[in-house]
């Protein structure tokens, strides 16, 4: 009994992690899993990141895909995660442009060249905790490419950051993946402020050490650059 106990609750903490695999655009899920998303290392472990300074910050990827996905300017998109998405914590959304020259297929997302547009705040919900948007589904939040991103090929970044044990250093978990997009129909805005990843993000940033038991919803302050809405 006690093996089997033990084994339970080594199956409910994997249940507890989370991959995402599958981007959908307007509704359209990517043929099948990592075909324009690129496999992350935890594709079976499940693991998050917990050191926000470390490489794998930028895509956590295992190999690059084999397809880039066309993504219309304006295109809502969302991912589907392997299991519940069911800790606290922002999901938020980045884009890198593809440089000259290069394509999104091979290109390492490596330099000054992140944007975020999408994050979110909490709430507190029936039970006095705090929740962020989406929380419990089996797939990330919603989020918008901005209408006047200029065309190209990107790579397409999604993270949740789980926060249930942020109130140690290095103890928040980054679930992430990056796909490869190729963006039409854009306009001629300019993208910005720019990070690197790593480099965006410090260990001890208000939003990634953070107790959720010692501050309001409206203090919490996600990590990265603004938000760019275009
Ligand atoms: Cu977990």
């Amino acid at each position: 009994m006690q093996f089997l106990a033990s084994l339970l609750l080594a199956a409910a903490t994997v249940q507890a992690h989370y991959t995402f695999p599958k981007l959908v655009v307007d509704g359209k899920a990517e043929e099948k899993d990592w075909s324009v998303t690129r496999m992350t290392k935890n594709a079976q472990s499940k693991q998050g990141i917990e050191n926000p300074s470390s490489a794998d910050i930028r895509c956590y990827q295992s190999q690059n895909a084999g397809s880039v996905a066309t993504v219309p300017a304006g295109a809502t998109i969302h991912y589907i995660s392997t299991q519940q998405v069911n800790h606290p914590g922002p999901t938020q959304y980045y884009l890198a442009k593809v440089p000259e020259g290069k394509t999104a297929t091979t290109w390492d997302g490596s330099g000054n060249v992140w944007f975020k547009f999408h994050t979110e705040m909490p709430t507190v919900d029936k039970n006095k905790q705090m929740t962020w948007p989406g929380q419990n589904e089996y797939k990330t939040t919603n989020a918008t490419i901005p209408k006047s991103t200029p065309d190209g090929e990107y790579l397409l970044r999604v993270e949740h950051i789980a926060l249930h044990m942020a109130m140690q250093p290095n103890k928040a978990q980054f679930y992430l993946s990056c796909s490869q997009i190729k963006i039409t129909g854009g306009g001629s805005g300019t993208p910005g402020p720019l990070v690197a990843l790593p480099g965006a993000y410090k260990t001890n940033d208000p939003g990634i050490l953070v107790n959720l038991q010692n501050i309001q919803p409206s203090a919490y302050i996600p990590p990265g650059p603004a938000v760019w809405s275009g």
